[in-house]
């Protein structure tokens, strides 16, 4: 697999990989982003969504992806990457590799859209806490069909494909079955989730107060040199990164498109398609529960992914002890809520910053932990304005 690898993934290295960052990039939050470059970015996905299928895309897991995500080739590399996400399921949620794969993996889809979509720009994040208080007066959902993401508010009639925005119009994703963007703003998700039980203490729970900038800046705050019980707050069940996704539905929450399989329903709502939304990459998407659970509802979700490395980013740079701070398993123990208390970042085999980040044949090979540790260093070369 490692011989199938793209030349532009070595291309796009080349510059920054080994001796140091020739330059840095400086993410901003999306409200900082001129017309122009909010509407260079929409473009830019939507070239990587009519770029085909990579060939070298193998599922490695494929547990919970084969079930009604088979790889197809009437996809696009956009789907591609969401594909990944997908098949890694249950080896990047609720174990040590949450946040440092969520971190290269924003980073490799950005550096895509450089190198094969002329991308010029930098990586965008939306910082869902200043819009915690009314997430549906957010600027994010601008209808402008060059600037805007469109509608928040799914209209059923439509399955919920978005219908305003730079992603209504020639933007069309292929997992779990051929469907346009869907988003259906929901501000109690959970009460879908009693089913799950002790997962899900608070059914009624406004999802928004969940990530609040109180509740974020205590987050960074506290877990000094703590990285299980940050990594447990920020991505537990009915914690922040969960809420951004489940409170918008649709692709991001996991929820099927009307013509999926019965197999899709039956696990809904999964998050392994969340990264079919364009706004996975700005918040990071992670996921959930995945097949361990028996019986629906029991999976969760993603949050942006961008903005939970920057969460991450912020908590790294708090405090000195929090730099370098690791501890994580490699394999995923949700099955009951007493082994996601006692392996809330994964069961042993536990992870070193040797250990090697899964590509599926797609991203970039022999990456460690250790590489994507700080993001200023050698390798990411990027950082956050604030
Ligand atoms: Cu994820």
């Amino acid at each position: 697999m490692t011989l199938l690898i793209p030349i532009y993934v070595f291309a796009a290295f080349a510059s920054t990989a080994w001796g140091g960052c020739s330059s840095i990039e400086v993410r901003r939050e999306w409200r900082e982003f001129t017309t122009a470059e909010k509407t260079t970015w929409i473009d830019a996905v939507k070239c990587m969504a009519h770029l085909p299928h990579d060939d070298s895309l193998y599922s490695s897991v494929g547990d919970f992806a084969e079930s009604f995500a088979n790889i197809t080739s009437n996809s696009s590399y956009y789907d591609d990457y969401a594909y990944v996400h997908s098949d890694l399921n249950p080896v990047i949620h609720f174990t040590g590799l949450f946040f440092p794969f969520h971190r290269y993996f924003v980073w490799s889809y950005t550096q895509a859209l450089k190198s094969r979509c002329d991308y010029n720009g930098v990586a965008p994040y939306w910082d869902w806490t200043i819009d915690s208080a009314n997430v549906l007066e957010a600027g994010i959902w601008s209808d402008d069909n060059i600037s805007g993401l469109g509608q928040a508010v799914g209209i059923s009639d439509n399955d919920f494909v978005v219908g305003t925005g730079g992603f209504s119009s020639n933007f069309t994703l292929a997992y779990p079955v051929s469907h346009g963007l869907r988003r259906n703003f929901t501000l109690q998700p959970y009460i879908n989730f009693a089913s799950a039980g002790d997962f899900f203490p608070q059914l009624d729970l406004d999802a928004n107060a969940t990530f609040t900038p109180e509740v974020i800046d205590a987050a960074i705050a506290n877990y000094t040199g703590d990285y299980k019980g940050f990594q447990r707050f920020i991505e537990g069940f009915e914690g922040p990164h969960g809420s951004v996704h489940e409170i918008l539905g649709g692709d991001l929450a996991g929820y099927c498109p009307e013509d999926a399989s019965e197999s899709c329903f039956e696990n809904e709502p999964s998050p392994t398609f969340s990264a079919n939304e364009p706004l996975f990459w700005m918040h990071h998407a992670v996921s959930t529960l995945s097949s361990h659970l028996t019986g629906p509802p029991y999976t969760l979700i993603s949050n942006t992914i961008q903005m939970v490395d920057r969460v991450w980013w912020k908590w790294q740079n708090a405090h000195p002890n929090n730099t370098n701070a690791f501890f994580g398993g490699s394999v995923q123990n949700i099955t009951t809520y007493a082994s996601y208390l006692e392996y809330p970042n994964g069961a042993p085999p536990y992870l070193s910053m040797k250990s090697v980040l899964p590509t599926d044949g797609i991203l970039a090979g022999g990456t460690t932990l250790a590489d994507v540790w700080k993001t200023e260093a050698d390798f990411l070369c990027y950082t956050y304005a604030s």
